[in-house]
């Protein structure tokens, strides 16, 4: 089976990406703690994480890193690429009490997920991203037990009328639709349908 390593300190994200990638691929997880740029958009964090990891020789094999994010509407797009770490200073709590007052469609909110890919140490390859979103609503209170970080607050619309929050989602359920689902989705599909010759574009 194929083999590549997965450069994250998000345990999560890796038993997202395990289930997602199933027995098509092998996905090994490095624990690495790379700095977490602070830059304005999603893509330039994970092309530029991605660079870094790989200048310094980090990893010898084909690898790919990802970067989330929670880009809330009433909030102009906040916390967006600086989700770690207000997520780490004043949690989903925070961001409901940022929002409170808002009601119906000031509470959307997109999640998205760039995966950047690098098959090879060549400084000359620049990493190939990949990127998913979902559209939800941030809820009034945090529901469920699953998922993690944002989960309890993001509510996925599913269609007629049920909206459920990712975190009153299995595993799966949420892989289906989520933005990391989306992200890896198509990676696996490169990975899987392209000839290593013919590798060369970024799918956005
Ligand atoms: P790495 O950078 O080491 O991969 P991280 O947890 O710092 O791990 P991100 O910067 O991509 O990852 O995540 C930003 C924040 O968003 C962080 O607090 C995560 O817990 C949260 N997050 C990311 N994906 C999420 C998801 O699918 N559901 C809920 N919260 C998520």
């Amino acid at each position: 089976m194929k083999k590549i390593v997965f450069v994250t300190t998000n345990e999560n994200k890796v038993k997202e990406l395990r289930e997602l990638a199933g027995t098509k691929i092998n996905v090994e997880h490095l624990n690495y703690d790379y700095p977490e740029l602070q830059l304005d958009e999603t893509e330039a964090v994970a092309r530029e994480s991605a660079n870094w990891v790989r200048e310094r020789g980090v990893v010898k094999e084909p690898f790919f890193l990802e970067d989330s994010g929670l880009f809330v509407r009433a909030l102009n797009g906040f916390p967006g690429p600086f989700s770690a770490f207000v997520a780490e200073k004043i949690g989903n709590e925070g961001i409901l009490k940022l929002l409170a007052g808002k009601e119906g469609e000031e509470r959307r909110a997109t999640f998205k997920t760039v995966v950047a890919f690098c098959e090879s140490p060549s400084p000359e390859t620049a990493p190939l991203l990949f990127v998913g979103t979902a559209e939800g609503k941030i809820a009034e209170k945090p529901r469920g037990e699953g998922g993690f970080g944002y989960d309890p607050i993001f509510e996925f619309e599913e269609g007629a009328g049920t909206s459920r929050t990712f975190a009153e989602m299995s595993r799966a359920e949420k892989n289906a639709v989520s933005h990391r689902g989306r992200a890896f989705g198509k990676l696996l599909d490169y990975l899987v349908d392209v000839e290593p010759s013919s590798r060369t574009k970024n799918r956005t």
